[in-house]
């Protein structure tokens, strides 16, 4: 069984390298962008065909696995991961860096099967850079090991977060509240790549030492998680409790200490779950525009 999966972690990393082509050509190109829950939650036809071609190109292979995929579920389909080999697909991480041309954008798969990871992908594809792990066995870069920074004082470290989507105002001020309190802890600073698989593969690079935010998806994370438990990190919830995959909520430091730091000062707040029922089928789709 162990064989199959490296099987299926080989066709992953080639079908990210094929998603990546896509996403670069098209960078070349007139994006047409279009609008999911806000103005500001963008979507474009290259996410949707980029995550075609993964599926098709994984269902030709592996005829019995299943999907969670971001744009899948955007259309209709259910958000559930049930104990079948499931690939989580995130085909942009960084949609709206993607659209402006903002130079971070990473293919995001994670595979998983007893609703446990057993591999990760993430391509980060205009610096060329491809994480991968393996559960159990180690996270890599461009097939070099990757290791979590060894700072232990949060005085001393760099912080990742991102703003997200919500414009609602109380969200807004409690993720101000929430970088205020960590900016005046204080900390080295704190920065932000656009996309939540990214960030979290600084955190395995050590380049920063823990990432946290409220409000990005189980296919942001479903993949970046493994390759920082590999490399050494930790994962937690906002909270402080257990790190729950569909919570839309994540802490992922290099060290349990500084993760705790970073919970004291985090104004929490609940998403709707990603496995949540979905809303009513007639909700009105917002309108398309050009960028
Ligand atoms: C986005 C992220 C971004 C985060 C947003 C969103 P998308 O994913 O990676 O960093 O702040 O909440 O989930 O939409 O580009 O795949």
């Amino acid at each position: 069984m162990a064989d199959s999966w490296q099987d299926a972690m080989e066709h992953a990393v080639n079908v990210a390298r094929r998603a990546a082509a896509l996403v670069r050509e098209a960078l070349r190109e007139d994006r047409k962008v279009m609008m999911k829950s806000s103005a500001v939650d963008l979507v474009t036809q290259t996410d949707q065909m980029v995550e075609q071609l993964i599926i098709q190109s994984v269902k030709e292979k592996f005829p019995t696995h299943r999907f969670i995929g971001e744009e899948s579920v955007a259309a209709g389909e259910p958000c559930v991961l049930s104990d079948s080999p499931t690939w989580i697909i995130d085909p942009i991480d960084g949609t709206t860096n993607f659209v402006h041309k903002f130079p971070f954008v990473a293919v995001s798969i994670g595979f998983y099967v007893n609703k446990q990871v057993e591999f990760a992908v993430v391509y980060s594809c205009l610096d060329d850079k491809m994480f991968t792990a393996r559960r159990g066995r180690g996270a890599f870069c461009n097939g070099e090991v990757l290791r979590v920074s060894d700072q232990e004082d949060i005085r001393q470290s760099m912080i990742a977060t991102e703003f997200g989507s919500n414009r609602d105002a109380e969200v807004v001020e409690r993720i101000f509240s929430s970088m205020r309190k960590i900016l005046c802890i204080p900390v080295h600073g704190i920065r932000g790549a656009g996309s939540a698989a990214i960030n979290m593969c600084l955190v395995a690079c050590g380049c920063v030492e823990a990432y946290y935010e409220i409000g990005m998806h189980v296919w942001d994370v479903a993949a970046a998680a493994l390759i920082v438990s590999e490399a050494g990190g930790v994962l937690m919830d906002v909270d402080g409790s257990d790190f729950d995959l569909m919570s839309r909520r994540v802490v992922a430091a290099n060290c349990r200490s500084i993760a705790e730091r970073i919970v004291r000062e985090i104004d929490v707040y609940s998403p709707i779950r990603d496995d949540a029922p979905p809303p009513p089928a007639d909700e009105a789709l917002p309108p398309e525009h050009k960028h």
